[in-house]
């Protein structure tokens, strides 16, 4: 990858999660050392801060389980506009979370300027949830349950959510290492037709064929690629601090070849790191990894470790 123009833009969102901690999360990474691993690759690195939701107020949902629909609503709003900015401003932006509604805000927002650019948008979604919930069907009414079903344009989102500045054909969508996914989001995702890696999958073929797969398809639409990293991909033996672990995630070596297939591919447009709650880490090492992933993703590579480790 080319010397690249990366824009760290924190979302302390936390609205959308049903622990508190996720606020801490762009911090985390800032003091894990995100911008001094990014600029040790060549790229050049401006950190534009925190962004903060726009108010709104929209009117109260038939699910009751639903909370702080307005605070993540004003966030969605808030953080498609940046997205598309960041964008337009010929940059690679990287979100730092903050939990996983803000992807109600991320994916629109890059998906807008691909749309405007005449690209077609893709998004790989690493994740153990597939995120597929609608305001309806969620049960538990955290709001980061609900992302790809709001920016695959599904319906039901408005008027609480704004109307997203531009929705990702549900075929276009690719995710990878799911492992908890409740009935409600079975049905939908069949429906949709998202394209879903299991971790049985993953067991059964390995990490590098569904992921190359998916990756050939963008190139071969010369699409945009949006990847969304959700802490919880990984095993949370190796990444503890996520509200939500489930067990039976990527192991440390699948995630960093993950990350250098993203690279060598050349297609990562944008990116998001979300859910890390450094409230519930051990001494860093969930941020720090989560750095180091970044890296890799943006093209740090095993020679390079020994170089700096030996
Ligand atoms: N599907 C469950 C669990 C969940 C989704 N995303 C996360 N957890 N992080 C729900 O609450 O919607
Ligand atoms: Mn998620
Ligand atoms: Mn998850």
């Amino acid at each position: 990858m080319d010397a690249r123009d990366c824009l760290l833009i924190g979302a302390p969102v936390q609205s959308g999660a049903s622990q508190p901690g996720c606020l801490m999360g762009p911090d985390a990474l800032r003091t894990a050392g995100l911008a001094e691993a990014l600029a040790d690759l060549g790229h050049r690195v401006t950190d534009l801060g925190n962004a903060a939701p726009v108010d709104m107020s929209p009117p109260a949902h038939r699910n009751d389980a639903i909370h702080d629909l307005g605070e993540t609503a004003g966030w969605c709003a808030s953080l498609q506009d940046r997205a598309r900015a960041a964008m337009a401003d010929g940059a690679l932006p990287v979100f730092l979370g903050g939990d996983h509604s803000l992807s109600l805000g991320t994916v629109p927002g890059v998906a807008a300027h691909a749309a405007s650019d005449g690209r077609p948008q893709f998004v790989l979604w690493l994740d153990a949830h597939p995120d597929f919930h609608t305001l309806d069907s969620t049960r538990s009414g955290n709001l980061h349950g609900t992302p790809v079903a709001y920016f695959t344009g599904q319906p039901g989102f408005q008027p609480w959510l704004p109307a997203p500045a531009a929705t990702v054909p549900a075929a276009h969508v690719a995710m990878l290492g799911i492992r908890s996914v409740d009935a409600a989001e079975q049905t939908g995702l069949r429906e949709a037709g998202v394209t879903v890696h299991d971790m049985r999958s993953i067991d059964e073929l390995g990490i590098i064929r569904p992921l190359t797969a998916f990756l050939d398809r963008v190139r071969a639409a010369d699409g945009a690629l949006h990847v969304s990293l959700d802490v919880d991909f990984l095993d949370p033996g190796i990444a503890p601090a996520v509200g939500t672990t489930v067990p039976g995630g990527a192991t440390f070596r699948e995630a960093h070849l993950v990350m250098e297939l993203l690279h060598d591919s050349g297609r990562v447009t944008s990116l998001d790191v979300v859910e890390l709650n450094p409230f519930l880490d051990e001494r860093g090492r969930t941020a720090a990894l989560m750095v180091d992933l970044v890296a890799s993703l943006m093209g740090k590579r095993v020679m390079d470790r020994m170089t700096r480790s030996y």
